[in-house]
């Protein structure tokens, strides 16, 4: 395996997800923080040397770079139980990957983003006049993960998979985005299920 190098900010779940891939399948990382609330993802050297996209995180693979958390966790994941065999369950964690990334992340983690870092007194109007559709996408995808719990342990094949760690991320962060998951059993079980995972990381690890 090459030297594996996470670009991240440590507290974000997107970077949470990849260390967390990592450690189920028994990969090492060594972590380099970049401080986001300060700019330093947006520096000339970071665009030029990590990533364009001005963003972390990246996982640096020997001198090649990876950008995109669910890109870096299935490069990590490649070849292991986390992946389903089955064409279909293999396309379904897809489904939940890309869906966590249009319909969950830009709601659950940006209010968190908002409330923890930010400050919600300190939003632009723009973040400001944003803030009740972030809600209301919010509440929608923790209602369709309930409606799948409701009758699945799992997000993809009947097992645990790599759609599951990119969920948990920021799912398990959700209270910290204003979303009490009290209204969310079902998905409360699937936490609890996850976290006691043999090999599990938390996210301050
Ligand atoms: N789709 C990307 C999202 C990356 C992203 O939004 N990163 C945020 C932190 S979670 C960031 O770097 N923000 C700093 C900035 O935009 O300057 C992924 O999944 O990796």
């Amino acid at each position: 395996m090459p030297a594996l190098i996470l670009h991240e900010y440590a507290a974000s779940g997107n970077c949470y997800k990849i260390r967390l891939t990592a450690a189920h399948v028994g990969a090492g990382l060594e972590r380099r923080e970049y401080d986001i609330m300060k700019g330093e993802t947006r520096s000339p050297a970071f665009l030029a040397g990590v990533n364009a996209n001005g963003r972390i995180p990246v996982l640096q693979i020997g001198d090649r770079l990876l950008p995109e958390s669910n890109a870096a966790c299935a490069w990590l994941a490649h070849g292991s139980a986390l992946i389903p065999a089955d064409r279909f369950d293999h396309a379904d964690m897809l489904r939940w990957m890309f869906w966590e990334q249009y319909n969950h992340e830009p709601n659950i983690a940006t209010m968190r983003f908002y409330r923890v870092y930010v400050g919600m007194d300190n939003l632009s109007d723009e973040q400001r006049a944003g803030v009740p559709g972030r809600i209301r996408n919010g509440e929608a995808a923790l209602d369709l993960m309930e409606e799948h719990f409701a009758a699945h342990d799992f997000l993809a094949g009947g097992r645990f998979s790599l759609a599951d760690i990119c969920l948990y991320a920021y799912t398990h962060t959700s209270r910290e985005g204003g979303f009490d998951l009290d209204r969310w059993p079902a998905v409360t079980r699937w936490l609890a299920r996850i976290a006691g995972e043999p090999r599990h990381v938390a996210l301050e690890d």
